[in-house]
């Protein structure tokens, strides 16, 4: 029997992973089907906080998804209740207890031996999002309680986010505590909810119901906690009776417009992997392994 990691997750609708049975700070489940993922934060007494530790088990998480052929759809969530106080969360952000220029500063249950310095400073929660934004799979935000701060940036870069009526909130807190996310944690966020609302989140820092947050536009269903789990497991389900690829290149469509040369990057690279699956594609290919010219007689200039 699979441990009860948070009080809304079923076990009977996951497995472990196998080579994941060491994380700290994060769980990683996949599904009985072997098509979807689990990644959340298992931080909840501090609302889900992430330290560079956490960032790196994440990461590892999400890339695992990322290169397993099965996995069409990432869940990324956040373990709870608090043991403290019952409260919930997504995720609360940087730990703000390891950050900035004073030097690293050790979490709990953490010891100088176990880290390594150098690496306190990364802020590299940014390759997190990237690794988001850019892998050819569905990743929802299920929202159990706080989104906050850097919190609130994954998932905003998250492709849908489904919310907790009762417990979702979500705060933008990066101008309270002298830290910004200058990237898609705001201007991706102001693309989504319009430049007024995002300048207001940003500026004001004030708190937001999830019902609010789909007002805005910023969630795309607020649905009871008790059922937070079992309705994105159904979005999911329902995601992956239809084609990947064309899941994967509306996923990198939808970024395109955004993302610059990095977007069209990405979207080419996508249209070259299809080129290629061609038989034309395979002519240019042989005919230069063959040594000889390329016969492109049988391939009309298409319109
Ligand atoms: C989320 C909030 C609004 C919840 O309020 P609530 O429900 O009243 O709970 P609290 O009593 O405030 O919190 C319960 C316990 O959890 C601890 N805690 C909460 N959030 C954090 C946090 N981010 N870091 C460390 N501890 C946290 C509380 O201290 C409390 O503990 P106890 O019980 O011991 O008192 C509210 O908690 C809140 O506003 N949290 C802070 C949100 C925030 O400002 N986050 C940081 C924003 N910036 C970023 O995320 C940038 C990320 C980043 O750049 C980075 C990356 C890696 C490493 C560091 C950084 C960095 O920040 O520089």
């Amino acid at each position: 029997m699979i441990e009860q990691v948070s009080e809304i997750f079923d076990p009977t609708q996951w497995r472990e992973v196998a080579g994941f049975d060491r994380l700290t700070d994060v769980t990683y489940h996949h599904d009985v089907t072997g098509r979807i993922a689990r990644v959340a934060f298992n931080r909840p007494e501090v609302r889900n906080a992430f330290r560079p530790h956490t960032v790196d088990e994440l990461h590892a998480a999400l890339e695992d998804a990322r290169v397993n052929p099965r996995i069409g759809v990432v869940l990324l969530t956040g373990n709870g209740p608090s043991p403290k106080d019952g409260g919930w969360a997504f995720c609360s952000g940087g730990d703000q207890r390891i950050r900035g220029r004073d030097g690293y500063k050790y979490a709990e249950g953490e010891t100088a031996s176990g880290i390594d310095k150098a690496r306190g400073g990364r802020l590299h929660i940014l390759e997190v999002q990237r690794l988001i934004r850019f892998m050819p799979k569905v990743v929802i935000a299920v929202i159990p309680g706080w989104a906050a701060g850097g919190g609130h940036s994954l998932h905003v870069v998250c492709d849908l986010s489904i919310a907790s009526a009762e417990h979702g909130k979500f705060k933008q807190t990066d101008a309270d505590v002298g830290s910004f996310d200058a990237g898609y944690g705001s201007a991706y966020f102001a693309r989504q909810v319009g430049q007024k609302t995002a300048r207001e989140v940003f500026f004001l820092a004030r708190e937001y119901s999830a019902q609010r947050a789909l007002e805005m536009g910023a969630v795309n269903a607020v649905v009871p906690h008790a059922e937070l789990e079992v309705e994105a497991l159904d979005w999911a389900r329902t995601i992956l009776t239809k084609s990947p690829t064309a899941i994967r290149m509306l996923k990198f469509a939808f970024n395109a417009v955004d993302d610059g040369l990095v977007g069209q990057q990405v979207f080419a690279g996508e249209a070259t992997r299809l080129a290629y699956g061609t038989d034309e594609a395979v002519e240019g290919r042989d005919a230069f392994l063959e040594k000889r010219d390329p016969d492109w007689g049988p391939y009309d200039w298409q319109f």
